[in-house]
């Protein structure tokens, strides 16, 4: 019999990444969907599965609803990427953020719990939960969190209460902490997307220029169809674990941009980009850099896509989609 696989965000960047590896692994993949008067499927229609997802609806802030679906599917694996995940925002909706990605956490585990105790169960925590916190320059598995943002602080809860279900009922629970990671389907307000689509719009003559808030943050940016492999690969360890899930390279948006216009073949960007303070972040993380020596040696995982060659992708795609129009 198929492996049954439930994927909350399956509409997001990751779900459908996530999806397509599972169905290459003969999993039956259902995606919970939430309602909206025009539902948008473009990034599950990019990677040409839309039709192969058994779609079923419910949202992360009502109980009943997660009951259901688990009552329902029984699913032998839950992937929970639901959130409202841009850190920005969170500071302007705190309250939403907070019952999407806290207690939407707990509904689901109890749901579990009490119908379906069997289900592994994948938490998507995130490098915000350490804030500016490190080890000599490093986030490791043992670096204390310090979260800076109600986007972090909602996401720390979850991860809590994933290892608290685990010790207390023994249930199959693993936190995956992943760095930035990026794609052609990135979300169009976070600062690679946002960057490469500003760019290929100025390269094709359709905007003057892109207007970003602190270029000197760095991060641990990866791209998203090598992360889903963790994903799953977290599932289907011996013992349920927490992993850091990383390039363990560095870069600043100023290096983003600088690869992104050289790829666009366009000298002094400077001149392009126009510092807006409505980007800036009430409290920034200045520096994440993740060392993933836990999820190579126990999963055997290792990032395949380098800095450049992400950045390149994303400048390829946005040129392309943009050139059709
Ligand atoms: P994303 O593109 O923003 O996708 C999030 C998905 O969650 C969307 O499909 C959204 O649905 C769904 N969602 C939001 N609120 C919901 C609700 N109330 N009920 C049901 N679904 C809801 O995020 P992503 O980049 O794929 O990231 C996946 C997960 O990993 C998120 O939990 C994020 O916080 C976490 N994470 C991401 C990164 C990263 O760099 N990408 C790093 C660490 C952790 P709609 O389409 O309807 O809006
Ligand atoms: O910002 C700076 C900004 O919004 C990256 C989410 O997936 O990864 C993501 O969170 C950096 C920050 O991602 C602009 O201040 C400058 O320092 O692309 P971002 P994020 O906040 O790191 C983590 C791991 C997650 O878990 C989240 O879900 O870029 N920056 N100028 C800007 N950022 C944005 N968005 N827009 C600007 O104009």
């Amino acid at each position: 019999m198929k492996k049954k696989a439930l994927i909350t965000g399956i509409l997001g960047q990751d779900g459908p990444y996530l999806a397509k590896l599972l169905l290459g692994k003969d999993y039956e993949v259902y995606g919970l969907i939430r309602r909206y008067a025009n539902p948008n499927f473009s990034n599950t229609d990019y990677l040409g599965i839309t039709d192969k997802i058994n779609f079923i609806s419910g949202d992360m802030t009502d109980e009943a609803s997660i009951i259901n679906i688990i009552k329902a599917i029984h699913p032998d694996e839950v992937y929970n990427l639901a959130a409202q995940s841009f850190v920005g925002v969170s500071w302007d909706q705190s309250k939403v953020t907070t019952e999407i990605n806290a207690l939407g956490v707990l509904y689901l585990l109890n749901a579990i719990k009490y119908f379906s105790p069997t289900t592994k169960f994948y938490q998507a925590s995130t490098s915000e939960m350490f804030g500016n916190s490190h080890i000599e320059g490093l986030q490791t598995e043992e670096t204390p969190f310090y979260p800076r943002s109600p986007y972090a602080i909602a996401k720390l809860y979850a991860y809590w209460i994933v290892i608290n279900f685990k010790e207390s009922y023994g249930m199959y629970c693993a936190n995956g902490i992943l760095f930035n990671h990026e794609s052609p389907i990135r979300g169009m307000e976070f600062v690679t997307r946002k960057i490469t689509d500003g760019v290929a719009r100025i390269k094709l003559g359709l905007s003057k220029e892109i207007y970003l808030g602190n270029l000197d943050s760095k991060r641990d940016w990866g791209f998203a169809g090598d992360y889903v492999e963790a994903m799953w690969l977290m599932l289907q360890q011996e013992k349920p674990d927490n992993y850091i899930i990383s390039t363990g390279e560095t870069h600043s948006v100023r290096d983003f941009l600088d690869i992104a216009f050289k790829y666009a073949g366009i000298d002094n960007w400077e001149k392009y980009v126009k510092l807006d303070p409505r980007f800036r972040r009430p409290a920034e993380l200045f520096s994440l850099h993740g060392k993933n020596d836990k999820a190579r040696e126990v999963l055997a995982w290792e990032p395949k896509v380098k800095f450049n060659e992400l950045v390149k992708m994303m400048m390829e795609a946005d040129l392309k989609r943009l050139s059709v129009k």
